[in-house]
């Protein structure tokens, strides 16, 4: 039997990432195919609650400290991934480590050590990165009161983004163009993972490999 399928959907602030992530989620469902839906960061559990607290600034803490503890609440899911998958499960993740790196990179951190404590997580089959510029997300209604959602800050984890994207083959990285019009980033994004609802005969790969 065929495992299922690792999708990561990454995305700039204002891109729909979320409402194409949900999509997605119903696409696969009215398919008949077992879908599971994960968010990183996952702020429901202990570690998660502490970056919820530090995401809306009510507490502070030193740039790799938080950068661990996001790479901690990813290794918290890590096993139950891997069981998903295992059991035929598709695993569809809004954000997983590449946000990790390129937040962190972008606020200064030397980007190898970022991707360190993330080694070995199980990687992605896919990785679907909804890009938008900083002026179609400004036209959007510009971004919200969390921390990371500055438009400097923005500009700097887009390139990151793109520099992370050069690492990977285009059938690992796609890029979408989420500037556009909600049915035609979804039409994109199905037409991109369609071919994996019949499952992945190729054993789960490790982060950074
Ligand atoms: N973020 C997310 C990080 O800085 N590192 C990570 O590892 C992850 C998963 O958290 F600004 C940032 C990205 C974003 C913020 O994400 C919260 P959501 O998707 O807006 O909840």
């Amino acid at each position: 039997m065929p495992r299922g399928a690792f999708i990561a959907v990454e995305g700039l602030d204002r891109s729909g990432k979320t409402t194409q992530v949900t999509n997605l989620e119903t696409r696969f469902q009215a398919a008949g195919i077992d879908v599971k839906l994960l968010k990183f960061p996952d702020r429901t559990t202990a570690i998660g609650k502490m970056i919820d607290a530090y995401l809306r600034s009510q507490s502070e803490l030193d740039d790799h400290a938080i950068h661990l503890l996001f790479s901690a609440n990813r290794w918290e899911l890590a096993t139950t991934i891997e069981r998903l998958l295992n059991e035929g499960t598709i695993v569809v993740c809004d954000r997983y480590a590449f946000s990790g790196v390129a937040f962190s990179a972008a606020k200064g951190l030397d980007l190898d050590w970022c991707r360190s404590p993330d080694v070995s997580l199980p990687a992605p089959d896919v990785t679907l990165f909804l890009d938008i510029s900083p002026e179609k997300a400004r036209e959007r209604g510009g971004y919200g009161e969390e921390r990371y959602e500055k438009e400097e800050l923005q500009r700097k984890v887009r390139t990151i983004f793109s520099k992370i994207s050069g690492e990977f083959s285009a059938e690992k990285w796609v890029t979408v163009d989420a500037g556009r019009s909600q049915e035609d980033v979804a039409a994109d994004v199905w037409s991109f993972v369609e071919g994996f609802a019949a499952g992945v005969h190729s054993p789960l790969q490790r982060l950074w490999t």
